[in-house]
C-alpha cells in the first residue's frame, strides 16, 4: 500500500518504516497515525517481513501530536475521536519486534510512540521530553505510564511536571533506551540488530517478546509462571531441537519456525 506521511522498505526480512513529514518535525497527525497502524499490521502480515524498524528524520523522530490539527477540538470531540488511542493500540499489538531508532527530538507523542515499541535505539543527538504541560495538558497515548516504569517515578514526575528535555546518555544512564550510537550509525546499527532477531527462531522470538511484555502487565507471580509455561512450550517446536542440537555439534543453527 502507497503512504503519503511515512515510507516503507522491506529488505532482508525487515522493514524500515520512515516518518516522513518534515514540514512539521514528524508531528503525528491522524493521517499519519492512521498510516502507521495500517503499515504496521501489514508489516506483521508480511511473510518477508521478521522485524521492524521505525525511525523519523535526523533532526526529529515526531516532535508530538500534531499541536495545529488538536489546538481547537473540545472535550466531547476528542472523547469521541478516541484521537490515537486505536492506532497506538494497534501498534502495540504488533506481534513482531519493533525497534524505534530515534535521532532528534522524541517529544510529546514522540516520546510515547518510541516507548510504545519494544526497544529503543538512540542517536547522541536525540532529545526525549514529555512537554505537554507548558500546552496545558499531559501525555495522553501511555507517556505517564510508560516513562514511569522505565525511569523510575522520580524522573519521569520531573519529566511530566516540568517538560525538560533528556538527553541521550541521560536516556541510557536511566533506563529509557537500550544503547545510545553516532548519528550517522543509528540507521544501520538499527538495521544491523533488526537483522540478528530476523535470523533467529521467529516462534520464539515472539514468545520472548509476549513474555518480557508481561513484565509491564501483571504481577510478577504471573509473570513467572507465564514465562514457565513459555519456555516448556517451545520444547514443542523443531527449533528447539535444532538449536540446542547445533550448540552440541558445533555448528550453527538453521531454524524453520516450526
Ligand atoms: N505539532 C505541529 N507542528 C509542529 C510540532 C507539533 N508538535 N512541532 C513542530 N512543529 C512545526 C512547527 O510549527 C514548525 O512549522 P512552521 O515552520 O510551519 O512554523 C516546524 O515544525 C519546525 O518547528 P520549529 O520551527 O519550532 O523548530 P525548532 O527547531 O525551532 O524547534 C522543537 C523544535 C523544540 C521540537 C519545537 O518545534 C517544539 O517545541 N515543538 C513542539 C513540541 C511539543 O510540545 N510536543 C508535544 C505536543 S502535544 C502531544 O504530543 C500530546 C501527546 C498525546 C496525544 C494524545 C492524542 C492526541
Amino acid at each position: 500500500m502507497a503512504y503519503q506521511t511515512l515510507t516503507v522498505e522491506i529488505d532482508d526480512y525487515v522493514a524500515l518504516i520512515r516518518l516522513n513529514r518534515p514540514e512539521a518535525l514528524n508531528a503525528l497527525n491522524s493521517q499519519l497515525m492512521g498510516e502507521l497502524a495500517e503499515a504496521t499490521a501489514e508489516a506483521d502480515r508480511n511473510e518477508k517481513v521478521r522485524c521492524i524498524v521505525l525511525t523519523g528524520s535526523e533532526k526529529a523522530f515526531a516532535a508530538g501530536a500534531d499541536i495545529k490539527e488538536m489546538s481547537g477540538k473540545s472535550f466531547v470531540e476528542v472523547y469521541n475521536e478516541n484521537i490515537f488511542g486505536d492506532e497506538i493500540d494497534r501498534i502495540t499489538a504488533t506481534r513482531k519486534p519493533i525497534i524505534a531508532a530515534v535521532s532528534g527530538y522524541a517529544l510529546g507523542g514522540g516520546c510515547e510512540l518510541a516507548m510504545a515499541c519494544d526497544f529503543i535505539l538512540c542517536a547522541d543527538n536525540a532529545k526525549f521530553g514529555q512537554p505537554e504541560i507548558n500546552l496545558g495538558v499531559i501525555a495522553g497515548i501511555g507517556g505517564t505510564q510508560r516513562l514511569t516504569r522505565f525511569v523510575g517515578k522520580s524522573k519521569s514526575m520531573e519529566m511530566h511536571l516540568t517538560g525538560r528535555f533528556m538527553d541521550a546518555a541521560e536516556a541510557e544512564r536511566s533506563g529509557l533506551v537500550s544503547r545510545v550510537v553516532p548519528a550517522a550509525k543509528l540507521i544501520p546499527e538499527a538495521l544491523a540488530t533488526a537483522k540478528k532477531i530476523a535470523e533467529k527462531g521467529q516462534i520464539a522470538v515472539a514468545t520472548a517478546k509476549e513474555a518480557v511484555n508481561r513484565a509491564y502487565e501483571t504481577t510478577l507471580r504471573e509473570g513467572v509462571l507465564f514465562e514457565r509455561r513459555s519456555f516448556q512450550a517451545l520444547f514443542a517446536t523443531e527449533d528447539q531441537k535444532e538449536g540446542m542440537a547445533a550448540f552440541l555439534e558445533k555448528r550453527e543453527p538453521q531454524f524453520r519456525d516450526r
